[in-house]
């Protein structure tokens, strides 16, 4: 009986130091990934994504609603590519100005839009009629 302890003993050292090892690999490469993925706090991010518009006024509207949401500090709507980029703090949510801008009516990569937002789009902007960009 004493013989088998001493053995559980070392297997359960042995045990240990890889599950130690295992998780101090992990946690390194964990956290730097998630440096990437996530900036420190201070640090500005920048994000972009697709939103569904027209026209100049659709830019004004997109941008000035993104503007709005808490942490974006820049916000730069293309109305050849779509593309919207945003530039914030690290508290700023993508997923939250795409919900913004779905309430106002314009869909976006991240979030479908509203369809009582899109009735009050101007009819110029309502960019699933077929009209052309402008
Ligand atoms: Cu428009």
């Amino acid at each position: 009986m004493k013989s088998f302890n001493h053995s559980m003993k070392s297997f359960n050292q042995i045990t240990y130091t890889i599950i130690l090892t295992t998780f101090l690999v992990l946690g390194l490469s964990f956290s730097s990934s998630a440096q990437t993925a996530k900036p420190a706090k201070g640090m500005e991010q920048t994000v972009s994504f697709k939103v569904e518009g027209n026209c100049g006024e659709c830019k004004e509207r997109i941008e000035s609603t993104a503007l709005d949401v808490k942490g974006v500090k820049k916000a730069e709507w293309d109305r050849q590519t779509d593309m919207l980029v945003l530039v914030g703090s690290a508290k700023m949510d993508k997923q939250k100005v795409a919900n913004a801008l779905a309430k106002a009516g314009h869909r976006s990569e991240l979030a479908k839009e509203d369809p009582k937002g899109y009735a009050n789009l101007p009819a110029c902007c309502q960019y699933d009629s077929g009209a052309e960009k402008h």
